[in-house]
């Protein structure tokens, strides 16, 4: 099963038809066993052009009120790729030890007005010269701390503001744009296996610039140890989105430029694409559908 958010209304996937439900995000997704709800609500089926049209043309994030959290270095790749930008800082040790130890690193990553959805713009910072999209399996988790459904999720980090010393984390991770999920959320009806694929693609000028996968069984923590240590201090009345921490990064001589395209998918969700543009850009004028 999938939702779609539109501005028209929740669209609800499921075997192929669609039925638009005409009730409030927060409340549909928090529901207690999802699944079951949501077969519950089969009603108001609407013709398979009229959903495609809607979710074509009037697509949001999947994102009510809940608050986007994310962790890190959960990958080896991750952890590699982290120690050789703070190498110059001598800040490096500080990625082996997270890696081992049992505390994961969790970090705020964005209130949801900041947060992009599918076809909708993401920003690098004017003040930052090395520039990279996350790809990350992105868990939806219910106000009762269950995990209810998957997303795509686009954890953008600057690595020279985090590589001149991890204090600004915040900084390199935490601005306008910085955070995109979609295209929907998906409400599968087992938990994604190890084998789960998640693959990035950035084209530049109609160029590939970068193309890789990997998949989620090769994450140092399971989903479950993460949501437990998220939840274990705070409540989230309207639930909470977790990025899952990146296992795809590029090479060190890549940063990404403006209007490069990224595209993420993942097995069972489907694929995200984002533009990438500076703040203020899209006021200029260059709002087009990507
Ligand atoms: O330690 C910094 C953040 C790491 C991160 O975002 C990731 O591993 O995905
Ligand atoms: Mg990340």
């Amino acid at each position: 099963m999938k939702l779609f958010k539109t501005t028209k209304g929740i669209i609800l996937q499921m075997q192929e038809k669609f039925y638009l439900l005409n009730e409030d995000w927060d409340q549909v997704v928090n529901h207690e066993d999802l699944r079951s709800y949501l077969n519950t609500q089969l009603n108001n089926l609407i013709s398979d052009a009229d959903a495609r049209n809607l979710i074509e043309s009037s697509l949001l994030a999947p994102i009510g009120n809940q608050e986007v959290w994310a962790a890190g270095v959960t990958y080896l790749r991750s952890r590699d790729a982290r120690k050789e930008e703070a190498a110059a800082s001598g800040g490096a040790d500080l990625y082996d030890k997270v890696y081992e130890a049992d505390r994961p690193e969790l970090f705020f990553k964005s209130l949801p007005h900041r947060v992009q959805g599918h076809n909708q713009d993401v920003h690098i910072r004017r003040d930052s010269t090395w520039n990279v999209p996350e790809p990350e399996c992105t868990l939806f988790i219910n106000t009762s701390g269950e995990i209810a459904g998957y997303t795509i999720g686009n954890d953008m980090s600057s690595r020279s503001i985090e590589g001149e010393n991890a204090l600004y984390l915040p900084q390199a991770k935490v601005y306008e744009k910085s955070a995109s999920i979609g295209p929907c959320l998906w409400i599968p009806d087992a938990v994604p296996g190890p084998e789960t694929e998640i693959s990035m693609r950035i084209v530049r000028d109609g160029k590939l610039m970068y193309d890789d996968k990997t998949s989620i069984g090769r994450m140092k923590r399971s989903f479950m140890e993460l949501v437990e240590y998220l939840y274990s201090e705070f409540d989230f009345p309207y639930g909470a989105y977790l990025m899952t921490g990146t296992c795809l990064v590029p090479a060190n001589d890549f940063t990404l430029a403006q209007n490069d395209i990224v595209e993420i998918s993942i097995d069972g969700i489907g694929m995200m694409r984002n533009r990438v543009t500076f703040k203020g850009q899209q006021a200029e004028g260059s709002r087009q559908q990507i």
